[in-house]
Parts: structure tokens; sequence; C-alpha cells
């Protein structure tokens, strides 16, 4: 079986009492597309669910059970282990809808895994995320239905109809300007009743908020064990590809990627006409002899592929457009077949890589932050390089790697003067002593995102103490155009943006 893509890479589900109902999905994320009809005993569960062939492997009923999984698992051998032999053959759904039998909702906080899902089953809808919340997920309850998609685009026409704005969710959040819709937390079950709406939350995982004490070297096997792992789990077999800047820890993954493929490695680096890191990834891509490529983006053109980065990340925080942006016009530039890719991406939040920060003290409390702050933000979403129909996954956020990462002390984090220095040291043996030590430096940064977004800004008018505010303004124009408004990115310019919001800022002066 081809395991470059999970059977589903993203749905949109209704459940409700009584008979079948057709959806309209509108997804960004590439696939074909299958309905799903589940008639159980006291409701229906409709769904169309994006693909790459095998739609039933995304689809589990047993009995007055049913339920879709997008995405896919990375703890299958420990989880098989508690269930009768067979349970997991017939794909990651099957293997959900076994754990559920046995451990109900609690089945969630077993999982380690990208995904997201929906079960239905008596009077009940559980809408469940991985503990990143990494494939995001959105509900729009109301009495009598509950609606679920891993895009808010494909809620956004019945968030219209809903009458007045559907029913609260508890501690979800929100989603601007699409009333009723929310997003269901990271790490979370919602568990709906498909006749009133009502929804109650379980949290089935918590960032750590300890710090364990460890020698160097029991930390630093325990770092490369367990990432290895990860990645061999994300490698699936197949020959993957991985996104390398040539920094540390997209050159971690690429080193222990190559050591699970067979044949060479394929390796992909982005620059603009500005500023590049290819000197650096090509020092790795030698290396560890891969097959590597290069891909120059014009900035003009990268600028102009704002919107996209928007209507696939579906984000409103300017700072993870700025680092998603360059990644979306490098999954852009990648045609040909659908690939499975690995990304250096989210190391820096465990390990405070973006503080620059010498004291143990702010270094923690920024880690802290990062942990109680990243759910919503979907900088991990598959969307981003879904819109090319590619499947990505980030085996820093794999959750054994994060809660060992996290609970780190700080001071294996930041040592001998070094940032990130558990994860160098790990890494030491697998690649050169130049990559090992080279500074951290962010994809806004080698790409000259940050700044050319701010140039475009400044030559519009906008002055430079309101930049910041002014991106934000930017992106949510951007999102209440391709995301609420449901046009095409295609037909939204940054331009437009830009204009609209540097003429509102001179009428509020
Ligand atoms: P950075 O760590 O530089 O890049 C993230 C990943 O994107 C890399 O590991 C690599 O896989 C890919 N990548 C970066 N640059 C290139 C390139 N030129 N060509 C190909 N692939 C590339 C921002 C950042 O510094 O990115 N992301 C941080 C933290 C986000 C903060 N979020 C938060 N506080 N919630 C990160 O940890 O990845
Ligand atoms: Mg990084
Ligand atoms: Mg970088």
């Amino acid at each position: 079986m081809d395991q470059t893509l999970p059977a589903a890479t993203g749905f949109l589900v209704s459940a409700h009492p009584g008979g079948g109902q057709g959806l309209a999905p509108v997804f960004a994320t590439q696939g074909s597309h299958a309905p799903v009809a589940q008639a159980l005993r006291s409701q229906t569960l409709d769904a169309v669910l994006v693909h790459s062939g095998a739609p039933e492997r995304a689809v589990a009923r047993s009995g007055d059970m049913a339920l879709v999984l997008a995405g896919e698992l990375y703890n299958r051998e420990e989880l098989v282990s508690v269930l009768p032999p067979g349970a997991g053959d017939g794909g990651d759904a099957h293997l959900l809808l076994a754990l559920l039998k046995v451990y109900d909702l609690h089945a969630f906080r077993l999982l380690n895994g990208r995904f997201a899902a929906v079960v239905a089953t008596g009077d009940r809808v559980l809408a469940a995320t991985d503990h990143a919340g990494s494939v995001p997920l959105y509900i729009l309850p109301a009495p009598g239905r509950v609606l679920a998609a891993t895009e808010i685009k494909s809620l956004v026409p019945e968030a219209a109809r809903t009458p007045p704005s559907g029913r609260p969710v508890p501690e979800a959040r929100r989603v601007r300007r699409v009333p009723g819709v929310h997003q269901v937390p990271a790490g979370a079950v919602l568990d709906l009743d498909v006749r009133t709406g009502a929804a109650v939350r379980t949290r089935t995982w918590t960032p750590p908020v300890s710090r364990r004490v460890m020698a160097e070297s029991d930390a630093t096997t325990a770092v490369r064990e367990t990432l290895e792992r990860a990645v061999r789990a994300r490698t699936a077999g197949t020959a993957p590809l991985v996104v390398l800047s040539g920094g540390i820890d997209s050159s971690g993954v690429a080193a222990l990627a190559a050591a699970h493929t067979e044949g060479p490695l394929d390796t992909l680096s982005m620059g603009t006409d500005t500023s590049d890191e290819f000197a650096e990834a090509g020092v790795v891509a030698t290396h560890l002899g891969s097959r590597h490529r290069e891909i120059t983006i014009p900035t003009a053109d990268l600028l102009g592929q704002l919107p996209h980065a928007v209507w696939a990340s579906e984000s409103v925080d300017p700072d993870i457009i700025e680092y998603l942006l360059p990644l979306t016009a490098l999954y852009r530039a990648l045609d040909g077949p659908a690939r499975r890719i690995l990304t250096g991406y989210g190391a820096d939040i465990p390990l405070a890589g973006m503080h620059r920060e010498d004291r143990l003290p702010q270094l923690d409390t920024a880690v802290a932050l990062d942990m109680a702050t990243f759910d919503g933000l979907n900088e991990m979403t598959p969307v981003l390089s879904g819109i090319r129909g590619h499947w990505s996954t980030h085996p820093y956020w794999d959750r054994d790697v994060l809660d060992l990462l996290v609970g780190l002390e700080a001071g294996l984090k930041r040592r001998y003067g070094r940032d990130k220095w558990v994860l160098r040291e790990a890494m030491s043996g697998l690649l050169p002593e130049e990559t090992v030590n080279r500074p951290k430096l962010g994809v806004h940064e080698g790409s000259g995102t940050t700044s050319s977004f701010s140039l475009l800004l400044m030559d519009a008018g906008i002055p430079e103490a309101d930049i910041h505010r002014a991106k934000r303004l930017v992106v949510q124009e951007i999102f209440d155009r391709v995301v609420v408004e449901g046009l095409p990115p295609a037909e939204v310019a940054t331009a437009d943006a830009v204009r609209q919001v540097a003429d509102r800022l001179k009428e509020s002066e």
C-alpha cells in the first residue's frame, strides 16, 4: 500500500438525527472527494473526505459507532499492543475505532499522531484533535445538527444559514467573522450532544510545566533516540522529501531521515532574489548525499502569495504568516507527484530558539509562554503543503519529542553559550561541525520575508512605528476575503489589501 499520503487529508462532516443531507465542501487541500453516509441508530453521519485513493481506510464503522479520520498515527505499535490481534489491520481509522470501544473518548489520550477525527455514537458526536491540534478542526454545533470540518471555509456557507450564531462552545476559540464556528482546542475532545448542540470539553494532552534535571549524556541520548523514532514513524517506509534550510533543526531531521531511507534522500531549499540559505543547505545536502534542489522565488511573487498563505493556513497571526509565506511559496512551486514531506518546523518553540536569550529564567518564561499560546495559530497545518497535494509532518512536534524537549531544564537548552545546546549536541555525530554550530536564522529572515513585507508597507506610506499593526490588519483583510467571503486566493491581491489598510490608517490619524 502506498503510504505517501494518509488515507484522508481533510473532511467535512455533518451529524444529525434523521436522514442524509447533501454537503457542499470547500477545501484548499487538493485531492479527490469521496462521500460517506453512515446511518446509525439515532443519527446519520454524512461526510465528504479529501483523499488520495483509499478513502475507505479513513472511515470505520462498527455497531452504533462510526468515525472519520484525517491524518495519521505514529504510535501504532504501542496502540495495537493493548488490543486483540488484527485490530489495526484496516488502517488508523479502524485502530481508533477499536480503541474507542475499549476506552471511549479516553482513547484520544493514548494517541501520538497528526490528525483530526469525528466520531458519532448514540446521541454523541466527538470532535478530536491531536495533542498539538496540528490538523486544525472546526465545528458549527446547532440543535439537531453538528457540522465539523478541517477547514473553516467549508463551514462558512452553513454558518450564514444557522440561526443566530449557533450555540456557544465553552472553552473553544471563536473564528473571526464566522458566527457559530469554533476551533476545537489542541489536545482536546469535544463531546457534543447532537440533539442540543451542547459541548463538553475533555483535555487529552497539556504541555508539561515541570522540568527534568538530566545528565548531559542522558539528555542528548534521549533527544537523539526519541527524535529518531519520530522521524522513522513519519517516513512510513517511503522516500520522503525534507524541506531543508541548513539550520540544525531541519538538518537533524534530514540526517535521521537519510538513515531510514533506501537510496538517496530528497531535499529542497527555497530562497528569494534578496536572500537565501542555499550555501548552508548545500553543505548538508553534500554531506548526506541527498538529491538536492533549490527554488528561487522573486520577492514580488512571494508577497503576491500572501492570500494563498492565509487561505491555506486560515491563520490571522501576522508573525506566523511571515513564517508560513515562504513555505507556502515553496510548496506551491513543488509540482509533480504527491510527496511525503518532513520539516524541522517547531523545534524552536520547546527549545526557545527564537528568543536568543542567554538568561535561563527568561528562556524558560519564553518556553512556557509559547507552549501556552501556540493553539489556534495553525502554524503546523497540513493544508499549507496540501494545496499542492503534498503531505507534511513535523517530527519535533511528535508527542514524545515535544514532551521530552519542553520538559528539559533550561540549562540543557542553553549551555556553554550555545542555544539549542541539547539538540546540537545530540546531532553532532551526524552533521558537519559548521552545521551543528550554525547560529539560528528564522525562515522569515533567511528568505527576507519580514523585511520585504515591511518595505511593501512603508512604500504604501505607512510609518515605521505602525508596521506591525499594519501587518496584522493586512492579514485580517486578506482572511476576510479568502476565508470569510470565500474568494479564490488568485482573485485577491496583496497590493489591494495593503492599499486599504494604508488608507484606513491615514483616516484614523
Ligand atoms: P525556521 O526554524 O527557520 O524554519 C522552520 C522549518 O522550515 C525548518 O526547520 C525547515 O524545515 C523549513 N525551512 C526553513 N527555511 C527554509 C528554506 N529556506 N528552505 C526550505 N525549507 C526551509 C519560525 C522559524 O524560525 O523557522 N518557526 C519557529 C517558531 C515559530 C514560533 N511559533 C510560536 N511561538 N508558536 C519554529 O520553531 O519552527
Ligand atoms: Mg527552526
Ligand atoms: Mg531557520
